[in-house]
């Protein structure tokens, strides 16, 4: 049996290689939930030892479409880092990843420290505004297939994010239609409301399970909500817009 942290380090490897591994539970049938966020927790501390600075959580099946997508049903979260951060309108390079998808979200970022068990009320008090956004989701497990505990284990599957316009975080998140386009065509429709009923319960949920670990969200963290609709799988070529009404827009290509 590999410890903890031998398996952190072959998730690590994973990403950060771009090259898929077998599920951690193929070979560790009892990884358990808390074993596989200390994975997590030391997979994303080798890339903070090499330089890249954390940015914020993802989380992540906030959504019954995400849920049913990968067949599971609990809310879980994951860990950004700057590296993970592309440009609004620019290109991601396909080849970096294993089998990117993309999914429409909703980004906070964050005035005040948040952290344990808080209200909505509590939540937004504490954000500085709002933004359209699109998380690039890339499980390293071969064919995207995976047990609750891998993709854990695999930071919730982030890989990359991109973040539109900021907008007050006065506006009014809780039910604004949304369109994921690819090459000017609608390919995933839904609401902002898919994310738990409102983005907000995300962000508590949030604050909640960092707290679980010991950690908060601090001032200028970036929180994703979670995915909107169904993820769409990356093709070279592809222009992928997320429009949000009243958000406004986010765009990136794939490149090679
Ligand atoms: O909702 C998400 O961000 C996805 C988390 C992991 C499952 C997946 O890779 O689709
Ligand atoms: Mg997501």
């Amino acid at each position: 049996m590999a410890t903890l942290a031998e398996l952190a380090v072959v998730v690590d490897a994973a990403a950060r290689d771009a090259r898929p591994i077998a599920q951690l539970t193929a070979s560790h049938p009892d990884l358990g939930f808390e074993d596989a966020y200390a994975i997590q927790a030391m997979s994303v501390r080798r890339r903070l030892d090499r330089g890249e600075k954390r940015i914020g959580v993802k989380m992540g099946l906030t959504s019954r479409a995400k849920m049913i997508q990968v067949g599971v049903d609990e809310v879980i979260w994951g860990r950004l880092t700057d590296a993970m951060l592309l440009e609004e309108g620019a290109s991601l390079s396909k080849s970096r990843y294993v089998h990117p998808r993309v999914e429409p979200e909703v980004a906070f970022l964050m005035k005040k420290p948040l952290s344990g068990v808080v209200t909505a009320v509590q939540a937004m008090d504490a954000v500085a505004a709002v933004a359209p956004a699109m998380e690039i989701i890339d499980s390293r497990y071969e064919n995207f297939k995976f047990a609750l505990s891998d993709v854990i284990a695999d930071n919730s599957s982030s890989s990359g994010l991109v973040i539109g316009s900021w907008v007050s975080a006065e506006t009014d998140i809780g039910n604004l239609g949304v369109v994921l386009s690819v090459d000017g065509t609608a390919r995933q429709i839904g609401s902002t409301a898919a994310i738990l009923g409102h983005p907000v319960r995300s962000l508590v949920a949030a604050a909640r399970m960092v707290a679980q670990w010991g950690e908060r969200l601090n001032a200028g963290d970036i929180v994703m909500a979670g995915g909107i609709t169904a993820a769409h799988a990356l093709s070279v070529g592809e222009y992928v817009q997320t429009d949000i009404e009243k958000l406004g827009r986010v765009a990136i290509n794939v490149g090679k």
